[in-house]
């Protein structure tokens, strides 16, 4: 096998981290526009109500909103094939339980998704990309509640059949995996999922649980009705996975690593399989966890079938084990890798990862494959002349590349698509810090309110476009 010609060369990005103008054309207000800025030591305050004196990031972005014809003529020019956006459920639905759709919201996303096809560009939309309506949360309890389902599908109705014919990608829902009853979770993790607290979550393994059931239930539910809109469809899921190495050869610690990564999979095996998992009821149980499973559910499972998967990749841990560094962990819990560096936010950079992470998932599924985010943040430093020389972007992304191309070509694994997190600098979701860049494009926006937004191309904006023209090739 070869990278097809017709790879999905492109990049990802999500409304509330780019588009700003959080109160325009009759958007709600939605979970993120709670969140303050924060770093890599302070994490970010998720506010009841706003602070005017404080910095909330997702209500400017990188005013994507005004600027997205501008953005998108980048990203032709480097050559792309697809761009993953998220739509903003609040800009459809502003409070997320009316029934009829705001249409100025839909408005915007016809133009972008028209402005994306003039140019040859494949969209591929996320659904739910940490963008809930912040009434679904006040008033439901969110994701714990089976209502919201309800919600979520209707809104996905509303966009399968405003989009028909136009769109033939969607994704229903981003990382929804990071949500489990084993979770050691930040506050952000889960708020950013649900909107709720970790450390407020009363009886938290059986909110989690249940909070996870409803998020796959839903998937589920949103790709029958996605096929059924239009049969050309293909509907995928995202899930960031990390893979999990043993520290060594000991057998326990092999099995924890196992049990560690495997947990990111149950919600997959749900959307694959044709049914809920029965080793996760059975884990439950012993938990004392009982899941809110109706009889018609059956159905969802069995006729919700994925038809491709979208991997988030950034990193890989090192399962728990006795006597392990607790202090030394990676953001998702698990441990850091001796031999593995580092980026500057504790990311472990693992290319070899990627290969790892294709083959292990493809053997499961043989299912198509989209990497739908990979890429390194990074401080830019713009030089006395204007540029901006990321040869360690390039050298982070060329070297997951040449990885990809193995799994493609030596493994045999199905991958259809490359999208980079993220083609242009935007708001970090875990720190909302716009210092931890990950473009190929420039944002001038600096974290104390400094910069005028003006776009400019950084030393790797040429280099994706030598390899997008040459299929991969140019590496
Ligand atoms: C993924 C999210 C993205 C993005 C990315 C990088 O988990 O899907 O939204 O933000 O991580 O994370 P960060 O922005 O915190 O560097």
């Amino acid at each position: 096998m070869k990278l097809a010609k017709n790879f999905l060369w492109g990049g990802s990005i999500a409304a509330h981290q780019c588009e700003g103008a959080w109160q325009e054309d009759g958007k709600g207000a939605a979970i993120m526009d709670f969140v303050t800025s924060g770093s890599v030591d302070t994490p970010r305050e998720i506010c009841q109500t706003l602070d005017p004196t404080k910095n909330y990031p997702s209500h400017t972005g990188i005013d994507f909103y005004h600027r997205y014809k501008e953005d998108i003529a980048l990203f032709a020019e480097m050559g792309f094939k697809a761009l993953r956006l998220s739509i903003d459920w609040s800009r459809i639905y502003p409070k997320g339980d009316e029934t009829t759709p705001n249409l100025a919201g839909l408005a915007f996303y016809h133009a972008v998704v028209d402005e994306l096809l003039s140019h040859g560009i494949e969209p591929i939309i996320t659904l739910y990309h940490f963008e809930m309506p912040i009434h679904l949360v006040k008033t439901y309890g969110s994701w714990t509640n089976r209502k919201v389902v309800e919600f979520y599908l209707n809104f996905c109705r509303t966009m399968f059949e405003s989009f028909k014919g136009k769109v033939h990608y969607w994704v229903t829902f981003n990382e929804m995996n990071h949500i489990d009853p084993q979770t050691e979770a930040s506050d952000i993790f889960t708020y950013i999922i649900a909107g709720l607290k970790f450390s407020e979550l009363t009886n938290r393994p059986q909110t989690l649980a249940t909070i996870g059931y409803h998020m796959t239930l839903a998937s589920c539910l949103a790709v029958e009705i996605c096929h059924e809109i239009d049969s050309e469809n293909q509907v995928g899921c995202v899930f960031g996975i990390e893979p999990v190495y043993p520290i060594d050869c000991n057998p326990t610690n092999v099995l924890n690593a196992f049990q560690e990564m495997d947990r990111d999979f149950y919600q997959i095996d749900a959307m694959c399989h044709g049914k809920f998992p029965v080793y996760k009821l059975e884990e439950y149980k012993a938990q004392g966890i009982s899941i809110p499973m109706k009889k018609e559910d059956e159905k969802a499972f069995e006729n919700g079938r994925l038809d491709f998967i979208g991997m988030n990749y950034y990193a890989s841990s090192i399962g728990h084990y006795e006597g392990a560094d607790k202090a030394d962990t990676s953001l998702f819990g698990g441990l850091q890798n001796p031999y593995l560096e580092k980026s500057k936010w504790g990311w472990a950079i693992d290319p070899v990862g990627l290969r790892y992470l294709l083959n292990y998932t493809y053997r499961k599924y043989g299912l198509p494959i989209m990497i739908t985010e990979n890429g390194l943040g990074a401080v830019d430093k713009v030089e006395k002349d204007g540029t901006i020389q990321d040869t360690y972007r390039i050298d982070y992304l060329e070297k997951h590349l040449i990885e990809l191309k193995k799994a493609v070509e030596l493994d045999q694994v199905d991958c259809i698509g490359y999208l980079t997190w993220a083609p242009i600098d935007l708001v970090s979701a875990t720190t909302g810090e716009m210092k931890k860049r990950y473009g190929f494009i420039y944002v001038d926006k600096q974290d104390d309110g400094k910069g005028d937004y003006s776009r400019s191309k950084k030393r790797s904006f040429e280099w994706y476009q030598g390899v997008i023209a040459s299929n991969g090739a140019n590496l």
